[in-house]
């Protein structure tokens, strides 16, 4: 008998289920590769608990457990997920290369001024420079999106067929929805809308605000 992976994720999240969490990016990964999993639900205090410190260095969701191995990190999870399966990476050398740039990209280069407006927005959101600064802040987005929407053109997918590489852009960007911002760029907001469109996000999506839905009744 093989043991399901578990994951973890907020018993109570503050997005109450637009699936904005990161849970949701392994959620994704996992049912798109068809891997069936178990869900420990976390609230804010357990997830700063010794037990949870040794899963995850700074107490947060989501973490992946499969028998010894234990991970953290988002990214790294559904990199994990997507070597061990087939249908996140492509098989060729070079192309498999540059999705796992595009998962890279999606972290480290897409992810940080999304990260800095919803900290102007819900951390800073009360300071006097906010008014200020947010034009800033905005428009450090709309200059990433701009490059991506470049790149992207009409294509379906970033590079070739769907991939992990997809699966992050798309989690990442998807953060933006209540911001607005995607309307100016109705390329990207098609490509996120095709990637929310897949079975396997859908299924995903559908697991998190029964979460959601149950955390509140
Ligand atoms: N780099 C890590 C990764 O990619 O896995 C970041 C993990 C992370 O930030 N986890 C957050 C967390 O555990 C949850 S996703 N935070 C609690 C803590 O740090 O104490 C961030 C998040 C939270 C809430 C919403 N929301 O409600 O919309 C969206 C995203």
């Amino acid at each position: 008998m093989t043991m399901l992976p578990t994951i973890t994720a907020f018993a109570r999240s503050p997005d109450g289920g637009k699936g904005l969490a990161r849970d949701m990016r392994v959620r994704w990964a996992l049912e798109e590769v068809g891997q069936p999993y178990n869900v420990q639900l976390l609230t804010f205090a357990e997830m700063k608990r010794p037990d949870h410190l040794k899963r995850h260095p700074f107490g947060q969701i989501p973490t992946y457990e499969e028998g010894d191995l234990v991970l953290f990190e988002s990214g790294a999870i559904v990199l994990h997920i997507a070597e061990r399966h087939s249908g996140l990476l492509p098989d060729d050398a070079a192309a498999r290369g540059r999705a796992i740039a595009w998962l890279f990209a999606s972290l480290s280069t897409l992810e940080p001024p999304i990260l800095e407006l919803q900290s102007a927005r819900f951390a800073e959101g009360d300071k006097s420079w906010t008014a200020e600064r947010m034009p800033l802040v905005l428009d450090r987005i709309r200059a990433r999106l701009a490059e991506f929407a470049a790149r992207l053109g009409d294509r379906e997918w970033i590079d070739g067929d769907f991939s992990a590489g997809d699966l992050m852009i798309i989690g990442v960007i998807r953060r933006l929805h209540a911001s607005g911002l995607l309307r100016e760029f109705p390329k990207v907001a098609a490509y996120v809308a095709r990637g929310e469109a897949r079975p396997a996000f859908q299924r995903a999506y559908a697991d998190q605000l029964a979460v959601a839905m149950a955390a509140s009744a």
